[in-house]
């Protein structure tokens, strides 16, 4: 057991679950590096596209569309840096595919009683001093649909993260209510379908600062959100998420994948 009995009943209460020193420096020095080398090389052959929770665009935009089995560079709104790498990272690169593939985070996946995991989504989200873009209130289930609902995300500190920088926020309880969103892929085009639109009860929410190194594990309807960068600090972090591969995944999600590269577990069958 990767996972004491006191966590798993807080993640079950909470729908969240903060778990401090879960990274070594040593892996937090090796992923910050590699992914300062890809957003480099992103931002020299300028093959990216600006990304934005706060603007729905990018459900017609197939740079994102189809990022699902690829590395690819998402452009702030202001500033020649990156909002984020996505979505492929821990299939396509080494540095990330060890990050995820560990012991320790398969253990807890286990214990959180998920059968078949299947890696379906990473992002390495830089937040950068000042102009690093807010993440919007939303469930990852929305995005990650499967039946049952399965999707629990890994969100890493890459950086501390403090209410300044953009850390985490999320709503204790919340992924009891009904999940009031889901973004449907048609063809070349996404969009939400809203199924109510009272908005969730963002004064209960709280923050979730984090250290450098901490995991922070995430129900799948949970809903959640982080501020922009309003800080001189970079709030580095790198997300993970994961579905159960007894649940059948949606082909209306917007993320797909070409055959060649099928989703994979934390360790090859
Ligand atoms: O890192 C962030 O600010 C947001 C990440 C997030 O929403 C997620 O991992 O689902």
């Amino acid at each position: 057991m990767v996972l004491t009995a006191a966590q798993l009943t807080s993640f079950r209460d909470d729908g969240y679950l903060v778990i401090e020193n879960f990274v070594a420096e040593s892996s937090l020095t090796a992923l910050r590096q590699r992914a300062g080398e890809l957003e480099d090389q992103a931002i020299a052959e300028d093959a990216s596209t600006v990304f934005s929770t706060t603007d729905p665009a990018h459900g017609e935009d197939p740079w994102f569309l189809e990022s699902g089995d690829k590395i690819r560079g998402f452009f702030e709104a202001e500033g020649r840096r990156l909002n984020k790498l996505g979505h492929a990272l821990h299939d396509l690169d080494p540095v990330f595919s060890d990050f995820c593939r560990t012991p320790e985070l398969a253990g807890a996946f286990a214990d959180l009683g998920m059968h078949m995991p299947q890696l379906v989504q990473s992002m390495y989200i830089f937040k950068h001093p000042n102009i690093g873009g807010e993440v919007t209130w939303h469930t990852d289930h929305s995005f990650l649909w499967t039946e049952p609902r399965s999707v629990v995300g890994a969100w890493f500190a890459i950086d501390d993260a403090t209410t300044e920088n953009g850390c985490m926020w999320a709503i204790p309880g919340g992924h009891a209510l009904d999940v009031k969103s889901r973004f449907v892929r048609e063809g070349n085009v996404a969009t939400t379908t809203v199924f109510d639109d009272t908005g969730y009860p963002i004064d209960q929410a709280v923050a979730l600062p984090a250290s450098a190194g901490t995991l922070i594990l995430l129900d799948g309807a949970l809903p959640h959100w982080s501020d922009r960068n309003r800080s001189a600090h970079p709030r580095h972090a790198f997300t993970l998420h994961v579905v159960d591969g007894t649940a059948d995944w949606q082909d209306e999600n917007w993320l797909r994948r070409d055959d060649s590269l099928p989703f994979r577990g934390f360790v090859d069958a």
